[in-house]
């Protein structure tokens, strides 16, 4: 088909303006003369907003007309950040709507930072969602993100005294300009209540589900553009509400508080983002939460493929819905209840339909972070569902014997029901059983997926789990944050070398050219110097942009091991003191990210970070050779500012935990170094940028399993690493917290007697690495080149590729590469 930019006439200036002065009169009910940055900002957006309509209808109908499959992405998490820029970027009127507003006195790159972060998600797997959207569009696939609009995203992290603080983010509350409320599209979603078996029916047959409780789930519509607007795709998200949200009649008798309780109760379901990140949920909202909006997407999936396609037993032909993570697993046990329960097919002809149609992403491996539901809770909140999934695994066992597998072990392993601690509904199992594939977001975490928690699910059903390793979109995280690398690559390689991993190649040529290295620098340090302002006005301390910007930005977890980052930012503090002539690049530590809220030993990293860059910041014998800084509140649009301003990423899990990591691409894309073990995509980054150009260090995945077998108390270790022990009993007494000297005494001993995660054992190597950087620092000509390396060869993990490979391999769904 045709797209939309081929036909349509680039928008100019003037009419831009036009536009936008059109929209702060009649939209925003404004004049310019007394317009506020937030009534440009909404100004600007409505404009921008008009340009994407047009194209969205258009792609709309013409996936419509085509009946080309649907794709459809269902997530809890969306982690999308700001769109004023995105948008304008990806339909090309960024520099046009510039030079508009210019005109109208109105700075874009100010009006920019007005918008509010929209963070619905809590780290990796949310961005991911939203950079799968980004690609989803640019490839013209027909797809639609599902998800849940919560008024509140992932809270605001405030630093107290040290500590962080969690503060609510209520992103909406200025309103939202890029959504539109679908009241059309509202569902009623049921909780509670009892189950009819109807005569002359069985228990495989259709049944009516009396749900106690109903909550309506109501559509809100984001489009999402595509690369040069060619395709626009809807993010349409779920937002709760009460069916009789108001009881007037209790108001009239004077309970004003009762009169309104049926509203919070259902509203309370997109009240707020699960404020965790790999820790157990284990409460009975987050089900709700999951059941609401599994059961809204499919009947709003269902209503639409009926009406285009007529027969709901076609569904796998005409869609694929791939779960992102557990989290929307319930979706399974739902989709049967549709079609056997509404659509009144066959037991077994529901089963060969939802097999078809899901497939299922797994992200992580932590045993806390596998979801599970007590059968009692599941039975009295989804009495249908839990039948359901009784009757699935019947099925499934039954099947596995047949086939041989009668070790109870095994049957007990791959069971949808775990029987150890209590009875509880494994969700990864229901995920993997209703799936035609399962993919892990590395090739070293699938292989450890196929080893560990689905070795035997993967011996009942070989074949059924495939990699699908992870990437990013280039829009937001090269072109959009930062203009500057991408001027270059233009002007050395072209234009097409931002949308095509093996044009961008061609990159590596001039690491060899002095002035394109030249150019590279002078880039790198506009941004250090932009970061150095950030930093300066958020914390009142000066950094120098000629140092080396270390950089660890992520979620604070104890197997990402900002710890061991911390022991050497000691050890590197003691050497420095120590020796007065000693050669260390002088470097800046920079440090962001939040703690679940409930994480204590995650806050208590944070705070010692904190401690830590107190008395190093504070000590004039450190000769400028030092500084350590955190950032507070770690979010999309900091990651923006601060990416294109690294120099050495650090990428420190210990190895066979981290699933894959992103910020590892978009630093290494932004030409930054790695220094890191061989977990997660860390693996395809080395074999993609080569030995030289990234610093390995550590145990490896089967090093470490084998070094937790030999035992996993430091002490010995600690004894032989002189810097180590310094460092650690430095932090346990008190040196770095005087106001309270035994703050970090358990931490020590934990790390002393129970070093899970590998510190000890990996300081060593860790440190060396980092003296290795240091070395090559020092030779700038070959950091620089390494650094073009880097941004040269990292074009494979473009999201662009990723969703391609879904789309041929688990979604069997057509698409459109850009070139
Ligand atoms: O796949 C996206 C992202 C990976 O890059 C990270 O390595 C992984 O930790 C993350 N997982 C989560 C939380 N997992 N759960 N559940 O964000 O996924």
């Amino acid at each position: 088909g045709s797209s939309k930019s081929d036909v349509e006439p680039p928008v100019s200036a003037a009419e831009l303006k036009a536009s936008v002065l059109a929209k702060l009169t009649y939209s925003v009910g404004k004049v310019p003369e007394v317009a506020s940055p937030r009534d440009w900002f909404l100004a600007v957006a409505f404009a921008t907003r008009d340009l994407i309509v047009d194209r969205w209808l258009h792609s709309t109908a013409e996936a419509y007309a085509d009946g080309r499959k649907r794709v459809y992405y269902l997530s809890l998490e969306f982690l999308i950040g700001r769109l004023l820029f995105d948008a304008m970027t990806n339909l090309g009127v960024a520099e046009t709507m510039s030079e508009a507003l210019q005109d109208l006195g109105v700075n874009l790159m100010e009006l920019r930072r007005v918008e509010p972060d929209a963070a619905l998600g809590n780290g990796g797997l949310g961005r991911l969602a939203a950079c799968f959207m980004d690609s989803m569009a640019t490839l013209q696939i027909a797809a639609h993100g599902y998800g849940i609009r919560y008024d509140n995203g992932l809270f605001r992290q405030v630093i107290r005294g040290g500590w962080q603080q969690e503060v609510p983010e209520d992103w909406l509350t200025n309103g939202n300009p890029w959504e539109f409320e679908r009241l059309e599209y509202t569902y009623a979603i049921g909780f509670g209540g009892w189950v009819e078996m109807l005569h002359g029916e069985d228990e495989r047959t259709r049944h009516i589900w009396h749900p106690g409780e109903t909550v309506e789930a109501v559509g809100f519509d984001t489009p999402i553009v595509g690369w040069r607007g060619r395709h626009v795709n809807t993010l349409r998200l779920w937002s709760a509400r009460a069916p009789d949200p108001f009881k007037l009649d209790a108001f009239n008798a004077g309970d004003f508080v009762g009169a309104q309780s049926d509203a919070m109760r259902a509203e309370a379901i997109s009240k707020v983002l699960y404020p965790s990140d790999a820790t157990p949920a284990g409460q009975e909202l987050r089900l709700r939460q999951e059941y609401f909006f599994a059961s809204a997407s499919l009947l709003d999936l269902v209503r639409r493929h009926i009406r285009q396609h007529g027969d709901v037993r076609t569904l796998g032909d005409h869609a694929a819905i791939q779960l992102n993570d557990t989290h929307p697993a319930i979706a399974v046990a739902e989709l049967m209840r549709i079609l056997v329960d509404l659509n009144g097919l066959e037991w077994d002809e529901a089963w060969t339909v939802t097999q078809a149609t899901f497939s299922y992403t797994n992200h992580t491996l932590l045993p806390e972070a596998l979801e599970s539901w007590p059968v009692p809770l599941m039975e009295r909140l989804l009495p249908r569902h839990m039948q359901i999934i009784y009757l699935i695994n019947a099925a499934h066992l039954d099947g596995a014997r047949r086939r041989g597998f009668m070790d109870p072990g095994i049957l007990a392993s791959i069971s949808l029901i775990d029987e150890h601690a209590g009875r509880r509904v494994r969700m990864g199992n229901l995920a993997f059983i209703g799936s035609h594939k399962i993919n892990g977001v590395s090739g070293l975490h699938t292989d450890l997926m196929r080893k560990t928690v689905f070795h035997n699910l993967n011996t009942v059903y070989p074949n059924r789990i495939v990699n699908k390793t992870n990437g990013i979109t280039f829009r937001r995280w090269l072109i959009e944050c930062n203009p500057g690398l991408s001027q270059i690559i233009r002007s050395t390689v072209g234009e097409h070398a931002l949308e095509n991993a093996e044009a961008l190649k061609a990159f590596a040529a001039f690491a060899d050219d002095a002035g394109v290295r030249d150019a590279v620098a002078a880039a790198r340090r506009a941004a250090k110097v932009a970061l150095a302002r950030h930093i300066a006005v958020q914390l009142g301390q000066r950094i120098d942009p000629d140092s080396m910007f270390d950089v660890q930005i992520k979620r604070i977890h104890e197997y990402k091991r900002q710890l061991l980052n911390i022991l050497e930012t000691v050890a590197r503090y003691n050497a420095i003191r120590a020796n007065p002539t000693i050669d260390f690049a002088p470097r800046v530590k920079i440090f962001a990210g939040k703690a679940a809220a409930s994480y204590t030993q995650a806050k208590l990293i944070i705070k010692l970070a904190i401690d830590v860059a107190r008395v190093v910041n504070a000590d004039p014998t450190v000769r400028g050779l030092l500084k350590v800084i955190f950032l507070p509140n770690y979010n999309v649009s900091l990651a923006e500012t601060i990416i294109p301003a690294v120099d050495l990423s650090e990428q420190i899990s210990t190895a066979g935990m981290e699933a894959s990591g992103t910020g590892n691409m978009k630093m290494a894309l932004n030409g930054a170094l790695t220094i890191g073990t061989l977990d997660g995509a860390n693996v395809e980054l080395r074999d993609l940028v080569g030995d030289d150009n990234i610093f390995i260090f550590g145990l490896t995945a089967s090093e470490v399993e084998a070094a937790r077998a030999q035992g996993i108390d430091a002490t010995q270790r600690i004894a032989a690493s002189p810097a180590l022990r310094e460092a650690l009993d430095e932090i346990g007494s008190g040196v770095f917290s005087i106001d309270d000297a035994a703050r970090y005494r358990g931490l020590v001993d934990t790390l002393t007697h129970y070093d899970y995660f590998m510190l000890c054992a990996d300081f060593d190597a860790y440190w060396k690495a980092q003296l290795r950087a240091d070395e090559v620092w020092r030779d700038r000509v070959r950091w620089m080149r390494s650094s073009i390396i880097n941004t040269a060869n990292v074009g494979w993990f473009s999201s662009d590729r990723t969703i391609a490979e879904y789309a041929k391999e688990i979604w069997n769904a057509p698409f459109r590469p850009l070139s």
